[in-house]
């Protein structure tokens, strides 16, 4: 049989199982040109949910073998949760390859921030963890911010050469939507569910000497909460544009909720060397997350009650059941002033009178850090 790829999800394609990933009837498979898979026709033309039988180990072997065929590696983050994309994979691959990396989203930030401020915080991040990248560029692939500065950028490396550069990063950050906006065509299959390009795509740049490669999604070990919950559910906290900030005073024995997703217990700090009163200070913070996501402080005893309520409305039916039959794990951590503590997929506090020492209880494997404020010094 002659090899043919989809041109919308990188899948060799074959006419002859149409539950496997790759199918097109016969009488499509002998046509010449570009040809699209049945599931990547689903979801570009009914929105359609992309299940696929691929498993992580698949996934890393892909984009391994594309890095180890590239000049330079273009890891994307996402900056809304920068937690949720930045993993020990792709900071692997930073240490060991040249790279431009690219901050996507940028759309969703609120209007009080703008992506330049948070260059030198992404750039510490990166000298932490012994990276440094060649550049960085903020980018939008929804409003298109940014997205000719990549060209200029990669070509400012490699002028007048013939370049193989690869898109990574973990699923859903915008990987195809940002090589279809370089490509100048929706050629890459995009959507809001997580898995949708399963192999390796190379492409020409147009007018350029820049062949780019889409590789599929890594999957993170450490879950993002919005992994947790349905994809419908998942959007719900990603804050769109408008992020919701609110500040609180706690006291020690005092409960605060993120919505139903999680909540934590303030508790007395033992600070050594300081007097009762310097030490009988409430802690202030503000909360960051989706404006869906409601913010409820409250006592100990109440918070059962109003995780079976419906005070709470994200979470509802045969969903908040599921979302409770996952483990939860409880434990101790201290914020300082000028720290965030983030819930990967959720949102974060920022401790601005500190520290905060709380018990904080999440769905188990949910990926949580404390990290340097990523908005500094915004009242
Ligand atoms: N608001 C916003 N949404 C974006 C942006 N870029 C991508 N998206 C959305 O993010 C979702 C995922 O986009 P894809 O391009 O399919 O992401 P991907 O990284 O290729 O995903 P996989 O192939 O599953 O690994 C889609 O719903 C896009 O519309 C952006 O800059 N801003
Ligand atoms: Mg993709």
């Amino acid at each position: 049989m002659i090899s043919k790829k989809c041109t919308g999800c990188g899948m060799e394609l074959q006419f002859e199982d149409e539950k496997k990933e790759g199918y097109v009837p016969e009488e499509k498979f002998i046509m010449e040109g570009d040809l699209l898979c049945q599931r990547c026709f689903k979801i570009k033309n009914y929105g359609k949910n992309s299940v696929n039988n691929f498993k992580s180990e698949d996934y890393s072997k892909e984009v391994l073998n594309s890095v180890k065929k590239s000049d330079i590696i273009l890891p994307i983050f996402d900056i809304i949760d920068f937690e949720g994309s930045f993993t020990e994979e792709i900071l692997d691959y930073l240490r060991d390859y040249r790279s431009i990396v690219l901050v996507n989203k940028t759309d969703l930030l609120p209007g009080f921030v703008h992506p330049t401020e948070i260059a030198d915080w992404i750039k510490d991040r990166l000298a932490e963890e012994d990276i440094v990248s060649e550049n960085i560029a903020f980018i939008s692939a929804k409003s298109k911010y940014g997205i000719n500065g990549v060209i200029r950028k990669i070509k400012s490396i490699f002028p007048d050469k013939k370049v193989k550069a690869v898109v990574l990063g973990v699923s859903n950050v915008g990987k195809s939507s940002v090589i279809n906006l370089l490509l100048g065509k929706n050629k890459i299959t995009t959507s809001k569910y997580s898995g949708t390009t399963l192999k390796s795509i190379n492409n020409k740049i147009p007018d350029t000497n820049i062949t780019i490669t889409d590789t599929p999604g890594l999957i993170p070990k450490e879950k993002r909460l919005s992994d947790m919950i349905s994809v419908e559910t998942g959007l719900k906290l990603v804050p769109a544009g408008e992020i919701s900030r609110k500040t609180f005073k706690l006291e020690e024995g005092q409960v605060f909720m993120f919505d139903a997703f999680c909540w934590f217990k303030v508790k007395k700090n033992n600070i050594v060397n300081k007097t009762e009163e310097e030490t009988g200070y409430k802690p202030i913070f503000s909360a960051y997350s989706s404006k869906n996501v409601k913010f409820h402080l409250t006592k100990e005893e109440r918070v059962k009650e109003l995780l079976e309520g419906d005070f709470f409305e994200l979470l509802k039916g045969e969903e908040k059941k599921k979302y409770f039959e996952n483990e939860f794990v409880t434990f101790k951590t201290t914020v300082k002033e000028n720290e965030d503590l983030v819930i990967s997929g959720l949102g974060w506090i920022n401790v601005k009178r500190g520290p905060l020492t709380i018990e904080l209880t999440v769905p188990k494997g949910v990926k949580t850090v404390v990290r340097p404020s990523i908005f500094k010094g915004k009242k």
